[in-house]
């Protein structure tokens, strides 16, 4: 028996590095592309380079005889057997939803649509052969603007009537969570304050660094799919539903993914095809995309027009808003779809107390690449909109940013704190994140030096950008999802084996693709059995290993699947308490546990946990009734959404003369709860601070007049590397969530969330004395210059 004392020190809030990069950074992963399975066959996809046509003939006979050419399959060849795409969250009865075949048979809705699949014995092959399809197209009207999509006059899909998918509502009056926003803004018009401004959130592209790729064995009793993915478990259950495969009969697998970012939240074309492919064949075949067509046919990202009016009393003080979004969902719906802007309806309102609110919510087809979800989704649209709006307001008003914030935000005795849109924040302290950050700004210093170089008529100015935000993550308590719609659920599972020998198996339903899971988890389970973090293996991402899940985005992973672990190591202990008793001799009710060892109440008597696992597996002395096993499952259905927070401060300098902008310091003071592992947050942190910073500054998908994605490739879109960033500053303050037990928040979407509105509002800061209010992103060096001339320059 383990001495009472010999106790571990605790995991949770140490450093740790991830044991997960030993086999990551030195290519001893298998990443899906690596696979090579027996006979494999390969497949390459003929993809549509119009935005809109009819297909009248695919010619697939010159390809058919090329070299290593085994067969080539049209949408009509596997019409009965390919499935079609879901969409997990119609966010109305009514909402137009666009069938979306896999592989295209009387039209494509927007380029890059597959046509038709080429398999050959080498992916070299296919691709080669692809080019010898003969597709014969004609061309349609495509729709590709949004404002002009709303119109009707041109549709995306003519079957369906209108371009127009769904209209969704919260106005704070009609559900009884605050007062009438029409009035409010009438009101304000006579006597008070109406900042009317309008947005765009420009599509982005999530630009995760593998490319996707799926292979498919079809040649066992059940079919085995290994995908990148960030959701082996939805698939499982697309595929079922859609495909006609029993559930039981399908196994997939997200093996070490490298990197999703929102973007491979999806059940895609190209796993569908590749799926009804194998099983056409009946061999072994692999589907990987190039980068180029990654860009083309992977989901983008935000594509919002705001129209955004605040009413506020002469002093600033907030008394209504009214969001009015136009939302551009693409050819189609995606897996969460029309969701996505949805999600900013609790969010538009932020940290600020309004007494009067109300969220539009329009989304349109059009014939471009579909959009769904990417880093932070719904979230960072509606923070960048408040947070501008907010820096409008204090411009007005005349007063500095933060003080027009202090005026408005909840205060720390608020919470929990019920909100205009009906969401209850059960804590947060944006007084001490607010201080803490100007602290480590030197905001004070950067102010004066604004001035100084505002009175010398320096070319270069000075612009210092706040947002203190919020989001919602810990995606979701399943009831508030299924009162919105009919859609998924949002629990997620874990088991835990205890094995004789003394180590632990966890399995989780969530599914990292880069974010360091399994180091964070063996921390918790660590320090809840009292055992060594070397002794835990957390396994993950195969539907075979961990049968149960809701996988990994929303920044759910910890506040709902690290909850599922916590339970169910409480589970274990609870099943190991009656074991525990018998060895000891004791009464169950005698008996406590801490850091390991189960000891006797007032002696020193003790057993290690691990030493009941190895008695219990032998169980030649059990007591009556007690199961020879300490292993537990554990489902945990959150009752509530986490609400991390942050005030996030930038300092940008603008070359009045070039337009050219630099970032000068970067310092984010956020609170996420109790934080598991402080190196695996850092790097959260600044990956998720690069791609908000990106938005603002550089990203953006471009479309030609034709629906061609002109930024196609990275050469023309804009994705950063560490040259162009600096060093941020990284700090915490702790008001622990009460909606689990560890305390925590997510952190994977906050720097996103976060940065984009803290950069433009520094940027446009920097410029507003020469009359510029607003520049749209990203906010290139040519932008910033056209700003400035139509403003009258600088003089
Ligand atoms: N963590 C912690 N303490 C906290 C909060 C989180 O130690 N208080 C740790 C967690 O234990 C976990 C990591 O931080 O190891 C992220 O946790 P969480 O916030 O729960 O987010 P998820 O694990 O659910 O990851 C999803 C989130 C999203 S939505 C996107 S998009 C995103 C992101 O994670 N995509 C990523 N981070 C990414 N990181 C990488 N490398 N690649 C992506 O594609």
């Amino acid at each position: 028996m383990t001495a009472v004392d010999d106790r571990p020190a605790l995991e949770v809030g140490k450093d740790r590095r991830r044991k997960e990069d030993a086999r990551l950074i030195t290519g001893r992963t298998r990443w899906t592309d690596n696979m090579v399975l027996p006979g494999m066959l390969h497949l390459a996809m003929v993809r549509s380079p119009f935005a809109h046509a009819n297909i009248q003939n695919v010619d697939t006979s010159a390809a058919q005889g090329a070299p290593g050419v085994v067969g080539v399959f049209t949408g009509k060849d596997l019409a009965d057997t390919q499935g079609v795409n879901i969409n997990a969250w119609p966010i109305t009865a009514d909402q137009k939803t666009p069938t979306h075949l896999p592989v295209c048979i009387e039209r494509v809705a927007c380029a890059g649509e597959i046509v038709a699949v080429v398999v050959a014995r080498s992916a070299a092959q296919a691709r080669d052969a692809a080019e010898l399809v003969d597709v014969d197209y004609e061309e349609l009207p495509a729709v590709l603007d949004m404002k002009e999509a709303i119109k009707d006059e041109v549709l995306a899909h003519p079957d369906l009537g209108t371009n127009k998918s769904a209209f969704w509502r919260l106005d704070s009056a009609e559900q009884g969570s605050g007062g009438d926003v029409e009035e409010a803004i009438a009101k304000a018009r006579e006597g008070g304050i109406v900042i009317e401004r309008e947005y765009r959130q420009q599509r982005l592209v999530p630009a995760f660094m593998e490319p996707r790729s799926t292979v498919v064995d079809p040649t066992g009793d059940q079919m085995v799919v290994w995908s990148a993915t960030q959701v082996p478990h939805i698939l499982r259950f697309a595929i079922a539903a859609t495909m006609g495969i029993q559930e039981s009969k399908i196994r997939v697998v997200a093996p070490d993914v490298g990197g999703g970012f929102g973007g491979k939240l999806q059940t895609t074309p190209e796993e569908f095809a590749t799926i009804a492919v194998a099983r056409r064949l009946g061999k072994p075949c692999k589907y990987t995309e190039t980068r180029s067509e990654s860009m083309v046919s992977a989901h983008h990202g935000r594509d919002q027009w705001q129209k955004l009016t605040l009413s506020a009393e002469k002093d600033g003080t907030v008394t209504g808003l009214k969001v009015e979004l136009l939302a551009d969902l693409g050819a189609y719906v995606a897996i969460v779809g029309g969701g996505v802007p949805v999600l900013g309806a609790w969010m538009f309102n932020a940290i600020y107390k309004f007494p009067a609110y109300q969220f539009n919510c329009q989304t349109v087809l059009t014939n471009k690449t579909w959009v769904d979800a990417y880093r932070g989704a719904g979230r960072p649209e509606a923070t960048y909109g408040i947070e501008r709006l907010m820096d409008e307001l204090a411009a007005e008003v005349g007063v500095d940013p933060i003080a027009i914030r202090e005026k408005n935000w909840i205060t720390k005795d608020e919470f929990p704190f019920t909100t205009v849109a009906g969401m209850t924040y059960d804590s947060g302290n944006y007084e001490a994140a607010t201080e803490k950050a100007l602290e480590l700004f030197g905001y004070d210093e950067l102010r004066a030096e604004q001035k100084r170089r505002r009175e010398a008529g320096d070319p270069v100015q000075l612009g210092l950008g706040v947002s203190t935000f919020t989001e919602m993550c810990g995606l979701a308590p399943s009831r508030v999802l299924g009162s919105l719609s009919y859609g998924a659920g949002g629990w997620e599972s874990a088991s835990i084996r205890m094995l004789a020998t003394g180590t632990v198996e966890v399995v989780s339903g969530a599914t990292p693709h880069g974010q360091g899971h399994e180091t964070a988890w063996s921390q918790i389970v660590a320090d809840r059995l009292g055992i060594p973090f070397e002794n835990v293996e957390v396994l993950h991402g195969d539907t075979q290993t961990a049968p149960k899940g809701m996988d990994t985005y929303g920044s759910r992973s910890l506040v709902v699947g690290g909850e599922a672990i916590v339970r169910a190591a409480d589970k274990v202990i609870e099943k190991a308490r009656p074991i525990a008793a018998h060895m000891l001799e004791a009464s169950v009710d005698d008996i406590e546990f801490s850091a390991g060892q189960f000891t006797v109440r007032g002696t020193d008597k003790g057993v290690g946990i691990t030493d009941i696992a190895l008695a219990t597996f032998a169980a030649h002395d059990l007591p009556d009734g007690v199961e020879p096993s300490i292993d537990a499952d554990a489902t945990f259905d959150p009752v509530n959404f986490s609400f991390p927070h942050g005030t996030h401060l930038c300092a940008m300098e603008v070359d009045t003369e070039t337009g050219a902008t630099t970032m000068r310091k970067y310092v984010c003071v956020d609170d996420i709860g109790t934080i598991i592992n402080p190196l695996i947050v850092e790097g959260q942190m600044h990956g998720g601070l690069v791609q908000g910073i990106a938005q603002a500054l550089w990203e953006g998908a471009e479309y030609d007049e034709q629906g061609t994605l002109v930024s196609g490739s990275f050469v023309d879109y804009t994705l950063p590397t560490a040259a162009d960033t600096i060093s941020y500053v990284s700090e915490h303050t702790t008001s622990p969530s009460t909606t689990n037990t560890l305390g925590t928040k997510g952190v994977g979407e906050a720097g996103t969330i976060a940065s984009t509105p803290a950069v433009v509002n520094a940027i446009v800061d920097a410029v507003r004395h020469l009359g510029i209010n607003d520049i749209q992103m990203p906010c290139t060096p040519e932008r910033v210059w056209k700003a400035i001339q139509s403003a009258g320059g600088t003089q």
